[in-house]
């Protein structure tokens, strides 16, 4: 699944080069809304409650579950997690498996909404960045799994002269020691969804955050990111004791019929 994904990827990058290149982009960012710090909501948040910064995502669906949410509407949900104290908001932006949508980012982002906003984009191409940009996002989305190294150096490089916050998405060892090897990242996301398999397992957050990998991520005040398979308090509590300081929550909100309402539960 995740190569047919790439693949389309491919194709809408070389769409998106004939109907927005660099020139244009640029352009569109200049009359874009100014970055929010998205890093700075995480500590902040963290520092405030003592328990992990909440990432509440905008997810309509999901190849693995289908369609989560019916009546789907993107403003009124992000309005909604912003309300009940989420710090920060992931919007998915891939059409094609996941119903998501750019006009989606875009509308979040003018409706005034507050909390920064992740673009949950399978990026493979640097102008996807630019073009998140363009769109309203302050932090993009680097799979390690789909990007070698030389491109998660360029593409952070790219997001600190835009501003943007890079979250670095790892799913196991081999990934996290990878992305350690890269200088300067801030933010690492540990994926507890195997994008091959969809199998989900959260002791996988804690399995990559044992030993000297965890010491290094202390050390260089790295922020870790617990993404996915993520219910209950209980689970909450489990990725953090691990060494979690922020969660990226999709499923479990978008589900609840008042899904703001779901993160004071
Ligand atoms: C949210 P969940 O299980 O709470 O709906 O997961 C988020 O972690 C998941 O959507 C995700 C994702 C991704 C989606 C994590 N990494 C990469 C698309 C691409």
């Amino acid at each position: 699944i995740l190569e047919k994904i790439i693949w389309d990827k491919e194709v809408e990058v070389l769409q998106l080069k004939e109907r927005k290149p660099l020139t244009v982009l640029n352009q569109l960012i200049k009359e874009a809304p100014l970055v929010r710090d998205f890093v700075g909501a995480l500590k902040a948040s963290y520092e405030r409650t003592g328990l992990p910064a909440l990432i509440a995502e905008v997810k309509k669906a999901s190849p693995s579950k289908g369609v989560l949410r019916e009546n789907f509407d993107p403003v009124q949900i992000a309005q909604a997690y912003e309300k009940y104290g989420a710090a920060c908001l992931s919007i998915l932006t891939d059409e094609k498996y996941f119903q998501g949508s750019f006009e989606n980012l875009e509308a979040v982002r003018k409706a005034g909404i507050k909390c920064p906003l992740l673009c949950k984009e399978f990026i493979i191409d640097s102008l996807q960045i630019y073009y998140a940009r363009s769109k309203g996002a302050d932090a993009i989305l680097l799979i390690a799994g789909v990007l070698p190294d030389i491109d998660i150096k360029y593409m952070t490089m790219i997001c600190r002269e835009l501003g943007l916050a890079a979250l670095v998405e790892v799913h196991n060892e081999r990934e996290m020691d990878r992305v350690l090897g890269i200088n300067g990242i801030q933010l690492i996301g540990i994926n507890n969804r195997g994008l091959e398999t969809f199998e989900v397992g959260i002791s996988n957050t804690k399995k990559l955050l044992e030993g000297e990998r965890g010491e290094i991520i202390r050390q260089r005040g790295i922020i870790v990111v617990g993404e996915s398979g993520l219910f209950t308090p209980e689970d909450i509590s489990y990725v953090q004791d691990a060494g979690v300081r922020a969660v990226l929550v999709g499923e479990s909100l978008v589900k609840q019929c008042d899904p703001g309402r779901a993160i004071s539960g």
